[in-house]
């Protein structure tokens, strides 16, 4: 009989599970936002202490090199002494007054000043508010009740985002969850991503109907999805021909990467544009703005509602104006970019050293990995990742001090933090790591 693999024995987890258990007895799940459970890696999820620069520490102890960056905001790392000190100056002075503050101004000059198609912008706390209010101008703008999203693109909770994966043509939503009702998702249509023949079927079948189209221009929630040569450009196209609107779902690429975000990168200009994460620098902050002719329709300049209690907070103001005021440096992106760069060529070639299939992707500073030969366009490609293996190195990279993203449906972020040494050891750990992966047939 062969012998009992001893299981391996990876850092100390103890206070995570007790501090686990007792969560699990007053928050549904443990967590506060269902990623952080650990649900597809499996094992307790890391219950954090502290973070600095690229390095966050569990409440056991264990250090790691961070890549999951509070799901982006953290561009420039954990505790950044500019933005901490910009949070202080603004606290002294009170949290919160539900009142006009002049420092809502200047976050939104700053954010008109970096994305020329916004010439208005309203904040709100969450990027699920950014994007639900964007669509609600789209249908107030255009008359038309449908929206057309792409499966493996995710827009935050709101009911009629929340649709079922897709079926590989362009197909009416279904819920994606119980307490959706079906007719909020049969006004979704859903094509894949990067198909354009399937947004122009759309357009054909539903003429005239279709309020706008809502797009990651990079999507980041079925791993790190680059758009196809032409794909954003023919979004934009065929929207200017069907009268419909061009929402960029900016949320994860805006000020991630580049200082004009994804539309500044890919040269296409959206009707629409919805920020998030980093524009919070940590904080509760996103945004929804675009062309005057749309945003002078939103309350109390015009008919369209949305309100919100904590929006344009000062607080989270002053952390997001720091951190675009320090990325406004020269060579920011390039140096995240670079990282990122460094990063996913090693774990390329490591990948090919251990024989194991494995399709990277990278753009400014976020990442993706796929254990996959690849290509990897759309979400059908993205669900044949080799989930035992992703499990496994995912495992053995947290074991080694390397903190990913809990899910290969996520993707990586690189701060400006991250040195060319913490890529360095990134690689050491992800050696072994993919050895590993290599062995699960
Ligand atoms: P929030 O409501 O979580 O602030 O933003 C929703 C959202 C909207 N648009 C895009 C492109 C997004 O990526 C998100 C949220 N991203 C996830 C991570 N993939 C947040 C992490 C979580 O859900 O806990």
């Amino acid at each position: 009989m062969a012998a009992k693999r001893k299981s391996r024995k990876g850092p100390p987890r103890r206070a995570s599970q007790e501090a686990f258990k007792a969560a699990k007895r007053s928050i549904p799940g443990g967590v506060n936002s269902p990623v952080r459970a650990f649900g597809s890696v499996g094992g307790t999820p890391l219950f954090i202490d502290r973070g600095k620069g690229c390095r966050i520490w569990d409440v056991d102890g264990n250090e790691y090199i961070d890549y999951v960056g509070s799901w982006g905001p953290l561009i420039l790392g954990h505790a950044h002494p500019g933005v901490q000190r910009a949070m202080r100056e603004a606290i002294k002075k009170g949290s919160s007054f539900g009142a006009p503050a002049e420092i809502e101004t200047r976050l939104a000059e700053t954010i008109c000043r970096a994305l020329p198609s916004v010439q208005k912008v309203r904040m709100v706390s969450s990027g699920t508010e950014a994007t639900m209010s964007a669509l609600r101008l789209a249908r107030a703008h255009t008359g038309r009740d449908r929206i057309l999203k792409f499966e493996g693109c995710y827009h935050g909770h709101s009911d009629g985002l929340l649709v079922g994966a897709g079926s590989g043509v362009a197909t009416l939503g279904i819920p994606g969850s119980p307490g959706v009702p079906a007719a909020m998702t049969e006004l979704t249509v859903q094509a894949p991503y990067n198909d354009l023949e399937a947004v122009a079927q759309a357009f054909a079948r539903w003429p005239g109907e279709i309020a706008c189209i809502i797009v990651e221009p990079v999507a980041g929630n079925m791993g790190c999805v680059l758009p196809r040569d032409g794909f954003l450009k023919g979004l934009r196209k065929l929207c200017d021909q069907e009268g419909a609107l061009l929402i960029f779902d900016e949320v994860m690429t805006g000020f991630r990467v580049g200082r004009a975000s994804a539309q500044g990168l890919y040269r296409v200009r959206p009707d629409l544009t919805c920020l998030g994460k980093v524009v919070g620098g940590g904080m509760p902050a996103a945004a929804y703005g675009g062309r005057n002719d749309l945003m002078r329709r939103i309350a109390p300049a015009g008919d369209v509602y949305q309100a919100g209690t904590l929006s344009g907070n000062p607080v989270a103001m002053a952390a997001g104006l720091a951190t675009l005021e320090r990325l406004a440096e020269p060579g920011v992106y390039e140096q995240l970019a670079s990282r990122a760069q460094s990063l996913t060529d090693g774990l390329a070639s490591l990948a090919d050293e251990a024989g194991v299939p494995l399709t990277t992707a990278c753009v400014g500073g976020m990442f993706g990995f796929s254990f996959h030969p690849g290509p990897i366009e759309c979400f059908s490609h993205a669900q044949q990742n080799h989930e035992a293996r992703f499990r496994r190195f995912f495992s053995r990279m947290l074991e080694g001090g390397i903190n990913l993203a809990p899910s290969a449906y996520e993707a990586g972020f690189i701060s400006l933090a991250h040195r060319a040494a913490e890529i360095d050891r990134t690689l050491e750990v992800a050696r072994g790591a993919l050895r590993a992966a290599a062995r699960i047939r």
